[in-house]
């Protein structure tokens, strides 16, 4: 029994939603906007591409409205970096700003917080060409792309993310198409694009505090906790392992500037250190992120492995945990249900996360993803009744709240998505908006918006500031 009532959410509490741009906008080549590397990418057969998405490039008034009516307080959306330089660097595209100044004022004028991601998976064509981030120019063009966002949108937007999942760019290498699968050593290139980044990351993030004082910027990796599959010592071991690989390597480097000691150890046995020059440690020690985003969908199981195991190297998703000989070993967790596309539900996990990156680094937390991806039906009458996904979040939110109650000091909450969009890699029909598009993937239809069940159960949930979370 407790003694004494739960802490409310603060007063501020920044209830939002996320979407990214290669998944939202569409108008993958108008008004002058380059070709990114979500565009080119290779899709499976049965699944749509990103080139008309959710049509928000063009319809965003009428989304932003209807944010409005859900009454978010903040709304979490990416820049296309292609959209801004279409080469990646050199000339800027003018109708590019325009777009993103019409979004943020329209946000503005509803009173809605823009948190603006600035890079999220979808890198410049143009810089992939030239080696993407294995090319040390990469990081010049990205704090320029910086220096651009900083400077036109600088005066409206408070809240930056640097990277979105820099850790599922390095572990999903191959999956999401950032490292040539046949190349020598993988991971040796993988590691050392992520070196590139984490320069890349933390000059922005001097800059911006340099020409924003006001502003915040933080990194927005996607971290879960890490459990050993039994308590033998050797599991426990190996579970330390992938969680330093996983999850901290990415947030000690933003956070305190220094590479984690067992993933630098694990880095050596793999031959994958990354060529580091003078003055890089030096810049990451100087940047210091104001708080730490992170993107919670599930959390991870896994054991020891041995040395001559064998990995097949099969990384299913962003979500599943995989093997590394004589390391670890990821294992199905018995006592967590799954979502229909085979995500583990774990709301406790999420707490539990949540106080783990807490007292490691002591900054303020936002919440920038976490949903449920399903296949929902538009029924007769335009009603979607997701109460599998009202319950997912329902039962997240309770465990934000006793998270607040530990002591953890979370900012905000930002469920993925607002609206329905393409999912990275298995299209349209694994949905997660509030508000339903009706399109299949590959009949465009007529892309109405129809709002869903969970989108009136959100909009109760912030009116009332999180304390009625009730489903009726
Ligand atoms: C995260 C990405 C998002 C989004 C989400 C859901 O990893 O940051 O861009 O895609 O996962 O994943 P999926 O689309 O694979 O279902």
């Amino acid at each position: 029994m407790r003694n004494h009532p739960l802490k409310p959410f603060p007063k501020d509490f920044l209830w939002g939603a996320s979407t990214s741009a290669y998944q939202v906008e569409g108008a993958w080549n108008e008004d002058g906007k380059g070709p990114s590397v979500m565009d080119v990418a290779k899709h499976p057969k049965e699944v749509t591409d990103f080139k008309v998405a959710s049509d928000h490039y063009h319809r965003y008034k009428e989304d932003i409205a209807l944010f409005a009516e859900l009454g978010l307080k903040a709304y979490r959306f990416s820049i296309s970096w292609s959209r801004i330089f279409p080469e990646g660097t050199g000339e800027v595209n003018q109708k590019g700003i325009d777009f993103y100044n019409n979004l943020i004022n329209e946000l503005k004028k509803h009173h809605i917080e823009p948190v603006v991601t600035m890079y999220h998976f979808d890198l410049p064509y143009a810089l992939q060409k030239k080696g993407g981030w294995l090319n040390r120019e990469t990081i010049e063009a990205y704090e320029n792309y910086a220096k651009t966002l900083f400077e036109n949108f600088g005066d409206r937007v408070k809240y930056w993310l640097t990277i979105n999942e820099q850790n599922v760019m390095i572990l999903f290498g191959e999956l999401l198409g950032t490292v040539d699968r046949n190349a020598e050593n993988p991971k040796k290139e993988l590691y050392q694009q992520n070196h590139h980044m984490f320069v890349a990351q933390a000059k922005a993030m001097i800059l911006c505090h340099r020409m924003l004082p006001d502003a915040k910027i933080g990194p927005a990796p996607n971290i879960s906790a890490v459990y050993p599959i039994s308590p033998q010592p050797e599991d426990v071991l190996a579970a330390h392992t992938f969680s330093s690989l996983r999850n901290w390597l990415y947030l000690d480097a933003a956070v305190f500037g220094r590479y984690n000691s067992t993933v630098w150890s694990y880095l050596e046995k793999k031959q994958a250190i990354p060529e580091i020059q003078d003055g890089d440690m030096a810049i990451l020690k100087e940047a210091k992120p104001d708080f730490i985003a992170f993107n919670y969908y599930s959390t991870m199981t896994v054991g020891a492995n041995l040395p001559q195991k064998v990995s097949n190297n099969v990384r299913e998703d962003q979500q599943m945990a995989f093997e590394e000989p004589g390391f670890f070993k990821g294992h199905p967790n018995p006592n967590l249900p799954k979502t229909e596309y085979g995500w583990e539900i774990d709301p406790v996990g999420l707490r539990t996360t949540l106080r783990e990156i807490y007292e490691r680094y002591h900054l303020p937390l936002l919440i920038t993803e976490n949903g449920l991806g399903a296949q929902d039906r538009l029924e007769e009458g335009d009603v979607v009744n997701d109460d599998y996904r009202i319950d997912y979040l329902q039962k997240h939110i309770e465990q934000c709240r006793l998270a607040l109650d530990d002591g953890v000091e979370l900012i905000g909450y930002c469920p993925w998505s607002a609206i329905d969009l393409v999912s990275t890699h298995q299209g349209i029909s694994k949905r997660y908006g509030f508000i339903y598009v009706n399109r299949d993937e590959f009949d465009l239809k007529d892309l109405r918006r129809i709002p869903k069940k969970s989108f009136y159960w959100y909009k109760k949930v912030i009116a009332s500031n999180g304390e009625d979370l009730t489903n009726e």
